[in-house]
């Protein structure tokens, strides 16, 4: 059936990319796509436990009302620490950082990146702002919220800068990352691909990468316009002076609405991965799954006022904005229809990348609905500011975004590693995770509409018990997390030596050895079947 299988890791006569050379150096120098993208998983994997630390942190502090471990101050530079690295350091690099720099070559047929040297610069930057960020902890953080909203952020003694100098440095990371996927999915395509050749998660890359190089621009220029005002002292956004504070607003948002589509764009890529693989169905809908993608990267981009809706807007712009949210949610359920058409009659295989992408559906279905809500002008009113948002967006960015970044650790550990992980703990773990996630944020849906507002410390007594199940939902979630990261990292030494292709995939990555050779391909790759004509297509049974 599947004629590579016998280039499986030991019969494979050149060393794959781990051992290929030895030594910290040859990883810090190398233009390895797949070296640089384990080394952005390591930094962001660390990133994302430190700030998962932070909110069982804060979380505990909200176990009752009053004040339980620390002040209110800190409560506010936790929860922006949390926000800035979640949203920065480990969400918006995310799924292409690591798994679009492993896979993109591979799955187009090619050596490696157009640009590998650009690569490991993108790294470098990512690590420098990281720890700029991380720096600024020790001259005592923040407490602007991960938005750094103005008229506050200008006249706050703490040092808003340094954390602003991070993200503008981390914001050049992810325009080399996005120009390189563009210029890869154009120039190195093996001969004999057609853009509708390439697998779904190309195309999400390939979409997300036009919004990486088009947007993060203008966040690049709102945080240096900042710099000015505070150091030069001209007039842009502050009121006092003439400024326009709601300038800032706008600026940001058109930058940061677009960047939740640098999230979850490459999440729906590897959703649209996993399940044809262990539905063992060719994909419903290929070509319509491939142009949302485009859809939504093209209307994400006319929606970001909808943040806005209570700072003051004309009721014409509001009523656009509003149906333009609505809109946008048209070709995100045009995906998951084609899923749910590709799971019906499939026969499916409940393996745990496919239960984390099961659980993506659930979940992100939740998020996206609650956005609907809020994408009402009137019901918005009702729930800005209240913990409502943090729910809703932990729906969609964590149970998206994080769900099926976790599921693409299932789902090609085996191929980065060559070794397989244990099953029986990855089923235990992701179990765990959906218990302690809704246990976390459900409760503060019902907190929101009742009126607790977000980012506080303290609350009145009525709130209790959803922040007393919220508290205990999040040591649930983080310590299944924390299994499942051991268990991940475990399966590196103690696993099983894993096949080319354990799971009968269909795109090209799981024709090359695990782990792949240095230069991916040892002959010519092999294109005889499209991307995602499956050997056998169980269905209509
Ligand atoms: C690991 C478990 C996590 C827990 C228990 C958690 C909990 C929370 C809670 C309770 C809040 C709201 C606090 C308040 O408004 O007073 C919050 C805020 C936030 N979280 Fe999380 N979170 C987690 C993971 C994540 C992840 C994975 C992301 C994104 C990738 C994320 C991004 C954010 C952001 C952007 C904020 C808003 C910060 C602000 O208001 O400035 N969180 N988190
Ligand atoms: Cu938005």
């Amino acid at each position: 059936m599947n004629t590579q299988v016998k280039t499986a890791a030991s019969s494979s006569p050149v060393p794959d990319y781990i051992r290929a050379s030895k030594g910290i150096w040859s990883w810090l120098t190398t233009t390895d796509h797949k070296r640089i993208g384990l080394m952005y998983f390591v930094v962001m994997i660390s990133l994302f436990v430190a700030a998962m630390g932070m909110a069982v942190t804060f979380r505990l502090e909200l176990f009752s009302p009053g004040e339980q471990l620390f002040e209110s101050d800190i409560y506010n530079r936790l929860l922006t620490l949390h926000g800035v690295v979640m949203i920065f350091l480990f969400i918006i690099p995310g799924i292409p950082a690591v798994f679009g720099n492993f896979f993109l070559p591979i799955m187009i047929g090619a050596k490696d990146v157009v640009f590998p040297r650009l690569n490991l610069l993108s790294w470098y930057c990512f690590v420098v702002g990281a720890l700029i960020a991380l720096f600024s902890v020790t001259l005592g953080g923040i407490d602007t919220g991960w938005t750094f909203y103005v008229p506050y952020s200008q006249k706050t003694d703490l040092n808003v800068l340094v954390p602003i100098l991070a993200a503008f440095i981390i914001g050049w990371s992810s325009i080399l990352t996005g120009i390189n996927f563009i210029a890869t999915t154009h120039r190195m395509r093996v001969k004999g691909m057609g853009f509708f050749d390439m697998p779904l998660f190309v195309w999400s890359l390939y979409a997300t990468g036009w919004i990486q190089i088009l947007a993060t621009p203008v966040v690049g220029i709102t945080l240096l316009l900042l710099v000015f005002e505070k150091f030069v002292g001209v007039a842009i956004f502050d009121p006092a002076a003439g400024g326009d504070p709601i300038l800032f607003e706008h600026l940001f948002w058109i930058y940061s609405h677009p960047a939740v589509y640098v999230m979850i764009l490459p999440a729906m890529g590897v959703v649209s991965e996993i399940i044809p693989t262990f539905a063992r169905r060719t994909i419903f809908g290929y070509k319509t799954i491939a142009y949302s993608s485009i859809a939504i990267a093209g209307i994400g981009s006319l929606v970001w006022a909808h943040h806005m809706f209570t700072s003051g807007m004309v009721d014409e712009a509001r009523i656009v904005f509003s149906f333009l949210t609505f809109f946008v949610a048209v070709p995100s359920g045009v995906k998951v229809f084609n899923w749910l058409a590709t799971l019906y009659k499939g026969s499916i295989e409940l393996r745990s990348p496919m239960m984390w992408c099961l659980m993506f559906i659930f979940l992100f279905s939740i998020g996206g609905l609650t956005g609907l809500f809020n994408a009402s002008l009137s019901i918005d009113i009702h729930l800005h500011d209240t913990s409502w948002v943090p729910a809703h967006f932990h729906y969609t960015i964590f149970g998206g975004a994080v769900v099926i970044l976790f599921a693409a650790c299932h789902y090609w550990w085996p191929k980065i590693f060559g070794r397989m992980v244990n099953e029986r703990i990855a089923i235990g773990t992701c179990i765990g995770f959906f218990i302690g996630f809704n246990l976390t944020y459900m409760p503060l849906f019902f907190a929101g509409t009742a009126g607790m507002p977000r980012r506080y410390a303290d609350y009145l007594p009525e709130y209790t018990i959803y922040h007393r199940l919220s508290t205990i939902g999040a040591v649930i979630l983080a310590t299944s997390i924390l299994i499942m990261i051991i268990n991940l990292v475990r399966s590196i030494s103690k696993g099983k030596i894993a096949p080319a292709n354990p799971w009968q995939g269909a795109t090209l990555e799981w024709t090359v050895p695990s782990p792949p050779p240095t230069l991916n391909f040892t002959g010519e790759p092999d294109t005889s079947r499209g991307a995602y004509e499956y050997p056998v297509e169980v269905s209509d049974g």
